[in-house]
């Protein structure tokens, strides 16, 4: 049952997902094994794209049929009540319109009890900056990238927030497929966490610190 989750995630059939989803649940299968066969499903999807199998319409189907399937386990994940260790922002970098792992990561940081303020995609760093301004109960901020060029980005808006007399409100973690550990200590972020999970285990340490 499972591996149809990811056939279905990596044919791109957007129509079947919820309720191979679904099938998959009443099968056993728990939501975090069908997160983990949805991911492995795109990076099947990006090695196709690599080598030029499939093309960018297929990347974004294929993209779009598993945040469906994400919807069906959504209010699975369960979690500590929501806001109660403070607010989260997270956004992904300018330039980078990549959301499904920063979509997860918001999913399970929620999960983990924080109120979580999701700037979308391709945000600019002046406006990661004015949202952490204007709300004095923001102490964490996640940045994500998943291109190479945009890396570059993601060093601006530590940068920037750097610079703009916030620093001391917040900590910043990053993430994304081509960030690194070493990456963030270079540019001076606080936090790297390869994944989801972990990201959320992060987030509480930070807060509860
Ligand atoms: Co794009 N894309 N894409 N793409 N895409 C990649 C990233 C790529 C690796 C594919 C490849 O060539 N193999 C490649 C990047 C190469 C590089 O930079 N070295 C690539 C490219 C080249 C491009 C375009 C340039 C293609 C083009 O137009 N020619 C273009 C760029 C657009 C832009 O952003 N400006 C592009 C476009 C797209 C789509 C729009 C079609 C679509 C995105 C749709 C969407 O997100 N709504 C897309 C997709 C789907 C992919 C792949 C196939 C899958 C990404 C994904 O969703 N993975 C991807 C290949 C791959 O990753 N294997 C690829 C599943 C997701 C769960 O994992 O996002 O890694 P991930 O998130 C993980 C961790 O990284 C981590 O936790 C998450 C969950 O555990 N994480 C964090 C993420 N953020 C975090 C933040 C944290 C902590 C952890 O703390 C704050």
């Amino acid at each position: 049952m499972i591996e149809s989750v990811k056939s279905t995630v990596v044919a791109g059939k957007l129509k079947k997902i919820e309720g191979v989803v679904q099938e998959a649940l009443d099968d056993g299968a728990t939501p975090d094994e069908i997160l983990e066969s949805m991911s492995v499903a795109m990076d099947e999807i990006g090695a196709a794209f690599q080598k030029n199998e499939i093309y960018v319409p297929e990347m974004l189907v294929a993209a779009k049929t598993m945040q469906r399937g994400v919807g069906v386990i959504r209010p699975l994940m369960g979690g500590d009540s929501i806001g109660k260790y403070g607010k989260y922002l997270i956004g992904t970098v300018s330039g980078d319109l990549h959301d499904i792992g920063k979509n997860l990561v918001a999913m399970m940081i929620e999960s983990a009890g924080f109120e979580v303020i999701d700037l979308g995609v391709d945000v600019p760093a002046e406006k990661f900056v004015e949202a952490i301004k204007n709300d004095p109960d923001i102490h964490l901020v996640g940045l994500s990238a998943l291109l190479t060029t945009t890396m570059d980005a993601m060093r601006e808006t530590v940068k920037a927030i750097n610079e703009s007399g916030v620093r001391d409100q917040v900590k910043i973690m990053v993430g994304g497929a081509p960030i690194t550990q070493a990456f963030c200590d270079e540019i001076g972020a606080d936090a790297y966490t390869p994944d989801a999970a972990s990201a959320a285990e992060k987030a509480r340490e930070l807060a509860t610190a």
